[in-house]
């Protein structure tokens, strides 16, 4: 840990739930966490036609302005507020909207490649990874990519087969084996409980 600052970084397959944990430990330490979402940083694609941005394979790591997010990580770990970028999935690129984020104790970097680039990865004091069936992942993503993504199903199944399945083998699952802890399921109250208390614990020895 450098500076007082922790920075948890939560990795998993798409679907796992890593928002979902992510976001609860946020709304439990309203006061000391910022969040840095990794998908925030896929690369800004003003220059390509929106028929081709459909076609980008956004489960690779080349996708992913992961220069940006590093800077971002240092700023916040140095006490310097950053303004990140916000994606736009149903335009497949970057809007013109930013997030201003304050420096807190402690950061949540998530992100299904956030354990994968090893510049990121040893950023992090706690890697955490999110595992959940591949099955259960599917349905979940389908669900969201349906309701917040605005995706059709036909897009979606296409998607999965082509680029998220096997990119998943590839890049996501892999970095399994790199994490500190490994979560069964973003939905697991018993897990979630434990990061809690771990997080707690790190802001009362401050
Ligand atoms: P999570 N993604 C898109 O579908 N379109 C985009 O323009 C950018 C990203 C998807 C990406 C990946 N892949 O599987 C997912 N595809 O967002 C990661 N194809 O987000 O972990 O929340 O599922
Ligand atoms: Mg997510």
């Amino acid at each position: 840990m450098s500076n007082n600052v922790m920075i948890i970084g939560i990795a998993g397959g798409t679907g796992s739930g890593k928002s979902t944990f992510t976001n609860r430990l946020r709304d439990a330490f309203p006061d000391d966490v910022a969040v840095l979402y990794h998908d925030n940083y896929y690369k800004c694609q003003d220059d390509v036609p929106f028929e081709e941005r459909k076609k980008v394979n956004y489960d690779h790591p080349d996708s992913l302005e992961t220069d940006l997010m590093i800077q971002h990580l240092e700023a916040l770990k140095n006490g310097i507020a950053v303004d990140c970028p916000v994606y736009d999935y149903s335009m497949h690129n970057r809007s013109d909207k930013t997030i201003h984020i304050e420096p807190k104790k402690i950061i949540l970097a998530e992100g299904i490649l956030l354990l994968e680039d090893p510049r990121l990865r040893n950023m992090m004091d706690i890697k955490i990874y999110v595992e959940a069936d591949a099955d259960e992942r599917i349905l979940r993503r389908i669900v969201r990519d349906v309701k917040e993504r605005g995706r059709d199903l036909d897009n979606i199944v296409e998607q999965y087969l082509t680029t998220v399945k096997p990119m998943h083998y590839l890049y996501v699952e892999p970095t399994r084996a790199l994490a500190d802890v490994v979560i069964n399921s973003g939905m697991n109250d018993v897990a979630f409980d434990v990061v809690r208390s771990k997080i707690q614990l790190i802001l009362e020895e401050e």
